[in-house]
C-alpha cells in the first residue's frame, strides 16, 4: 500500500514537473547592475522570455525605484502601468504573467536612464498540436448511385468515422474508418440509400471534422 501511495506520489510530482516545464520565473533585479553590483539599473535590463513565464521584479538596493511601463502590450489594468510601482527595501517584487508575446519596455521615473525591457514570444513547447485537415472534404460522383468517394487530407494517424444524415436528420449509416496521415480516400457504400439529399459527417476522435451534402440517385 505504501508503495503504490510513494509511487502514485512521484508520477504526480513528474506530471506537475513536465507542466511546469514551460513556465517560467524569471526575475529582473532593481538596482542592479549586469554584473550584479548596486547601481541605478535592472538586471537583467533586456530578458528574453516566453508568454506565461512569470517576470518578477525584485528590489535589490537604492532607496527607492517608481517604475512604470513605457510601451508594449501591458495590460490597461495592471498596477505598473496605472500608477507606477514603488520598490523599497520594505516594499521588494512585483509580479506580472506575460499574457500576450511582445516587447515589454519599462523605466525608473525616479533615475533617469534606468529603463529595461523584455521580449516575449510564444513557447513552441507549449503549443499543442490539433489535428488538422489540410484539404477540404470532397465526395464524388455527385449524385451518388452505388459508392460515394470521400477524399481529404489528413497529418496524424488515429480513428475515425463517416456518419450519413438524410435530410430529416436520421442517421442512416454509420462507418467506422482509420485515418491515415496524408492523403485519405474512402470509398462508402451508398446502394442502400432511397434516392435523396444527404450530409456526410467526418468525425476523427469523436470530434467532427467536415461536413459534406452529396445526392443520392
Ligand atoms: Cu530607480
Amino acid at each position: 500500500m505504501k508503495k503504490i501511495f510513494t509511487t502514485l506520489l512521484f508520477t504526480l510530482a513528474i506530471f506537475s514537473m513536465a507542466n511546469a516545464a514551460f513556465e517560467l520565473k524569471r526575475t529582473v533585479f532593481v538596482g542592479q547592475n549586469a554584473q550584479g553590483a548596486a547601481a541605478n539599473a535592472f538586471n537583467s535590463n533586456n530578458l528574453v522570455c516566453f508568454v506565461g513565464d512569470t517576470v518578477e521584479f525584485k528590489w535589490f538596493s537604492g532607496q527607492q525605484h517608481f517604475v512604470g511601463a513605457v510601451g508594449g502590450p501591458w495590460p490597461v489594468a495592471d498596477v505598473m502601468v496605472v500608477s507606477g510601482f514603488t520598490f523599497t527595501a520594505q516594499n521588494t517584487t512585483y509580479q506580472f504573467v506575460i499574457p500576450t508575446a511582445g516587447t515589454y519596455s519599462y523605466t525608473c521615473f525616479t533615475h533617469a536612464g534606468m529603463s529595461g525591457a523584455f521580449n516575449a514570444t510564444v513557447n513552441p513547447a507549449s503549443v499543442k498540436t490539433t489535428p488538422t485537415f489540410s484539404v477540404e472534404l470532397k465526395s464524388f460522383p455527385n449524385p451518388a448511385k452505388e459508392n460515394l468517394n470521400v477524399a481529404f487530407n489528413s497529418n496524424s494517424s488515429t480513428k475515425g468515422q463517416f456518419e450519413v444524415y438524410d435530410i430529416q436528420g436520421r442517421a442512416v449509416i454509420k462507418e467506422e474508418i482509420e485515418i491515415i496521415p496524408g492523403a485519405n480516400i474512402y470509398s462508402l457504400s451508398v446502394v442502400t440509400l432511397n434516392s435523396g439529399l444527404y450530409f456526410m459527417e467526418v468525425y476523427q476522435d469523436g470530434k467532427k471534422i467536415g461536413v459534406k451534402k452529396f445526392a443520392k440517385n
